[in-house]
């Protein structure tokens, strides 16, 4: 059995151990005030849980499985936005993204941005990992790019700032009031991990556009939806309730788990 079942098989258990006894708890807590729905909170309370579980039991820096190329078995299955239509992208598209710059701004000392040439100029890491979509689907692919943690550093984050939002071209959801663009947040243990990059080559290919062209990242130790496309700023913060509506990315913001790690 390999290290990462293990750990999964620990953490779904410790999680579901931790729901129980929080339910179980509930009666108890109840006087502490009118809690709107206390089955709701103890999910969430599992969901934090299993954050701390693996921020503190399974060590900030445990490396995401990698596989052999010969693991490779299809293409990396392209999902959510695979096409962007803003403005702004369709014109990076045109122009082969010549113009684009990915930039790094909020809590650092100084805004930084990069070009794509400067970024593939950058030391590259290349990484087979295992890709799983919840909604039930995974894929191996090997992934190319530069670490984000080194281009933090010439940021240089403040000490103030705990999270890291990803802000992405792409209108994932267009409604009457304007289109929801994607976002998504990590911590700063996973932004910098060491397999943590910003990935341009996708199975010794330049990254298409169906899968985050010309700049997506890579944390391989989250959920699909953690995998940021088409990501375009990075901005240090130390709350993320101003983003969206408050919990740190657009499906956290549907209801999925923020932290959302495996
Ligand atoms: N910008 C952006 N990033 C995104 C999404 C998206 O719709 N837009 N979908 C997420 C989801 S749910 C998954 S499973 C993966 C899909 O990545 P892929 O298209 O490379 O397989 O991207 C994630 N990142
Ligand atoms: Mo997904």
């Amino acid at each position: 059995m390999s290290a990462l079942i293990t750990r999964r098989n620990f953490l779904r258990s410790s999680a579901l151990a931790g729901s129980g006894l929080i339910l179980a708890g509930c009666d108890q807590f109840d006087f502490l005030g009118s809690r709107e729905n206390p089955v709701r909170h103890a999910m969430e309370q599992a969901n934090v849980l299993t954050y701390k579980v693996q921020r503190t039991l399974i060590g900030d820096q445990t490396l995401a499985r990698e596989y052999a190329a010969s693991e490779i078995r299809q293409g990396q299955r392209p999902n959510g936005s695979t096409a962007p239509s803003t403005p702004e992208y369709m014109f990076l598209q045109m122009q082969n993204f010549e113009p684009y710059r990915l930039t790094v701004k909020g809590m650092v000392e100084r805004e930084v941005s990069f070009s794509l040439a400067e970024l593939r100029n950058m030391p590259a890491r290349s990484q087979i990992t295992r890709h799983d979509c919840v909604e039930g689907w995974s894929c191996i692919a090997k992934w190319t790019g530069t670490a984000l943690g080194p281009i933090l550093d010439m940021a240089g984050v403040k000490p103030q700032a705990r999270f890291c939002v990803y802000h992405c071209y792409d209108n994932i959801q267009r409604t009457l009031t304007g289109d929801i663009l994607y976002y998504e947040s990590s911590d700063l243990v996973d932004a910098y991990h060491p397999q943590t990059i910003l990935s341009y080559g996708l199975n010794d290919q330049a990254l298409p556009v169906s899968n985050g062209a010309p700049i997506r990242l890579r944390i391989e130790r989250a959920l699909g939806y953690k995998q940021p496309k088409y990501l375009h700023t990075i901005e240090l913060v130390d709350d993320l309730s101003p983003f969206g509506r408050g919990k740190g990315g657009y499906w956290p913001d549907n209801g999925y788990d923020w932290y959302g790690g495996i």
